[in-house]
């Protein structure tokens, strides 16, 4: 039989997190032949609920589910972890300037960083979820020096997926048929969603969305603000964020970045710049990348017009100021 692979998630009781680890237990981030065990951590304060979260867990009898950790302990939480999914995090209340809101999430990413550092088990892949998620996933990469950086992203899937859905609603268009959307940048509104190489699978083979949309005043204006603004959306109809689609696409980031990206398609991911794209290297930024082997890596040569370039460039600039923010709270 196969090993269990064990899967931490913190800030597992909160709301991403109740979604999250059933769709784990139940095969959809490693497959439906492998095991897993699953870690939790969350604060004291949310001791109790989380205990609850665990007691559902033996309820549900999942036939992969190996064994559950449920702990405020972070040591205990991220010994042994070969994926850390990291959802936990200091939200942004209201009042709060953006600098104290920064300032909170930097330590709790420094601490837990030296947690995995000193106690995951070698290889260890890491997501990071938790706002402000590029740069969250910049502080671990710096405080986890021997993790290497190739194994520290964030998620931008979602809204890739976003982006995929808004194609398929406009074309009426199944969404598995929809490909190669681009996020560019941070998980932020500032976040570039990019169609000039996304495809569609038609009867008559896989044509250009530019050339099926024709429709260039909606797809340079309507497409990416609504992709840009629909965590807002949510929030504005449902009065919670995201949960449902935060969690299926971190199973999905992790599935592709495991098991490989489909053959002809790429998928969306927040990782270390390397300075592809002119992008400066140094902060975690969402790129196009395939996955072979356990390994991502940049697409690289796609062409860049001057509507783009713009857009890529102000989303990074972002990241830059948000860096130098961070790392001005670490003194
Ligand atoms: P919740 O507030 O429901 O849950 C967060 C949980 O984290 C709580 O249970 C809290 O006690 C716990 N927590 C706080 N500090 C912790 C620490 N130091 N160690 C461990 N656990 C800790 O938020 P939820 O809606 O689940 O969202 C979680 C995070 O995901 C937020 O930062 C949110 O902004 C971010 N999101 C990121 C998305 C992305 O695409 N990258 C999309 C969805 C979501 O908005």
């Amino acid at each position: 039989a196969m090993d269990a692979v064990r899967v931490l998630v913190t800030g597992a009781a909160g709301q991403i997190g109740y979604a999250l680890v059933p769709m784990i237990a139940r095969g959809m981030m490693l497959g439906p032949d492998q095991p897993v065990m699953l870690h939790m951590l969350d604060i004291p304060a949310a001791a109790e609920a989380l205990n609850g979260v665990k007691m559902e867990l033996i309820d549900a009898a999942f036939p992969l589910l190996k064994g559950v950790v449920a702990t405020t302990d972070v040591v205990e939480a991220c010994t042994g972890v070969n994926i850390a999914v990291m959802v936990g995090g200091f939200p942004r209340k209201e009042g709060m300037e953006r600098k104290d809101v920064m300032s909170k999430n930097v330590s709790i990413y420094k601490a837990q960083a030296s947690a995995l550092e000193l106690h995951a088990a070698p290889g260890c892949k890491v997501l990071v979820v938790a706002n402000p998620a590029n740069t969250n996933a910049l502080i671990l990469k710096e405080f986890a020096p021997s993790i290497p950086e190739k194994n520290i992203t964030c998620l931008t899937r979602l809204d890739h997926n976003r982006a995929l859905g808004q194609i398929s609603e406009k074309l009426n268009a199944h969404v598995s048929s929809v490909k190669n959307v681009i996020i560019w940048g941070n998980h932020s509104s500032t976040q570039y969603p990019d169609v000039n190489h996304a495809t569609v699978t038609t009867r008559n083979g896989e044509k250009p969305v530019r050339e099926l949309v024709a429709n260039d005043e909606w797809l340079n204006k309507q497409f990416i603000t609504t992709v840009q603004q629909r965590g807002a959306a949510i929030i504005k109809a449902r009065k919670l964020s995201s949960a449902l689609s935060a969690a299926s696409s971190g199973c999905d980031h992790i599935r592709d970045w495991v098991l490989g990206t489909p053959k002809g398609a790429w998928v969306s991911m927040g990782v270390y710049s390397d300075g592809s794209y002119g992008i400066p290297a140094g902060i975690v930024y969402s790129f196009p990348v395939t996955c072979k082997n356990g390994e991502w890596s940049i697409v690289q040569g796609l062409k860049i017009d001057e509507f783009s370039r713009v857009k890529m460039d102000a989303t990074a600039n972002e990241l830059v100021e948000e860096k130098s923010l961070a790392y001005s709270c670490l003194n």
